[in-house]
């Protein structure tokens, strides 16, 4: 893979994506040989421009991808065990939700607070302003009375500003985390513990290893939603780096390995065929079968989160499942002695 997926939600606008975007697609077909089977993979982060992300809505309310709604419920229906890890004492606390969307999840665990009248500020980042823009509308009408301080940004980049004194929570929902391998994984939580103080905590929505034909359903719904969602890489492709892929000659292809917890998913050429690329005046040839892998979605295993917690430095503190153990919330926290 080649950058972190930073620019999700938003279409290939900057200078600095443009910069990325080219990295990404000369890595796409590497100039030396890689010893892999299938040596093409492009960013998941492509997945998030404005038809990506509507493609993704869709996918979160499928009857197979149970990771939204599994979460959504153990926010709503777990948060007595979980605020005591989030809200000790009666220090404020600046809740700080780390690629947010609409904030549609994270509503009911600021009402939770609310109710609890715990001095909380919610400070949701995401780099789609669209998201944001939402995000507000829906306090405003379901929670005015939250204080709430949105934040257009990218977290693998950027920080909200933060008053001394104020207990920091920091949330990554969603099983975002597992669209990095380890390396990056324990890179960006690095980067999330140096941003907090002894103390402070994180909390990560996480899928966790199941029955491998659950997971798989999931990211091959019947309705075809998910492999739509992967073909758009490629309308994407075309559209900003003016490429002539044809969607019809390739298909979605999603495989659950058991061995190490990583759904992947690939696009496979169904036909030898040769794309070219106007703005890096290349081809790219694909053998008929040959495969383009677009996607990591980690599943962890409870050895897996702690050796996660102890490789960036967290102590794993607190984790809850849904009844079928399928989805967990996870609190870690930095530790006090600022190890
Ligand atoms: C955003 N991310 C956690 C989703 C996942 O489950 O990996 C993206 C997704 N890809 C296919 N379906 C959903």
């Amino acid at each position: 893979m080649t950058f972190d997926p930073a620019t999700r939600h938003q279409p290939c606008r900057d200078a600095d994506e443009a910069i990325r975007t080219r990295q990404s697609i000369r890595a796409f077909l590497p100039d030396k040989p890689v010893p892999r089977a299938t040596p093409k993979a492009l960013s998941s982060a492509w997945f998030y421009d404005e038809e990506g992300s509507r493609l993704f809505q869709r996918i979160m309310a499928l009857p197979e991808y149970y990771l939204t709604r599994t979460e959504h419920a153990l926010l709503r229906d777990r948060a007595d065990e979980l605020l005591p890890w989030l809200a000790p004492d009666d220090r404020p606390l600046d809740l700080i939700e780390l690629g947010s969307g609409d904030g549609e999840k994270t509503l009911t665990l600021c009402r939770a607070l609310h109710e609890r009248r715990v001095d909380a500020t919610y400070r949701p980042m995401d780099v789609s302003a669209h998201a944001l823009d939402e995000l507000r509308r829906r306090f405003a009408t379901q929670l005015p009375g939250m204080a709430l301080e949105p934040v257009l940004g990218d977290y693998f980049l950027h920080w909200p500003a933060t008053a001394p004194g104020r207990r920091q929570v920091a949330m990554l929902l969603g099983s975002n985390l597992g669209n990095l391998d380890e390396r990056g994984a324990v890179a960006l939580l690095q980067r999330i513990r140096a941003h907090l103080h002894d103390g402070d905590v994180l909390l990560l929505g996480l899928d966790l290893v199941k029955d491998p034909r659950v997971i798989h359903a999931a990211y091959d719904d019947a309705e075809g939603v998910t492999a739509a969602f992967n073909l758009n890489l490629l309308r994407r492709l075309n559209r900003e780096l003016g490429m002539n892929f044809d969607l019809g000659r390739f298909a979605h292809f999603a495989s659950f390995n058991p061995l190490d917890g990583a759904m992947r998913s690939f696009l496979v050429s169904t036909v030898a065929q040769t794309v070219s690329c106007t703005v890096l005046d290349r081809e790219f040839h694909f053998a008929r079968g040959e495969a383009i892998y677009t996607e990591q979605s980690q599943k962890y295993s409870v050895p897996m989160i702690e050796r996660l917690a102890q490789l960036s430095g967290f102590e794993n503190t607190q984790l809850i499942t849904d009844p079928d153990a399928g989805y967990a919330l996870v609190v870690w926290r930095r530790p006090v002695d600022g190890r």
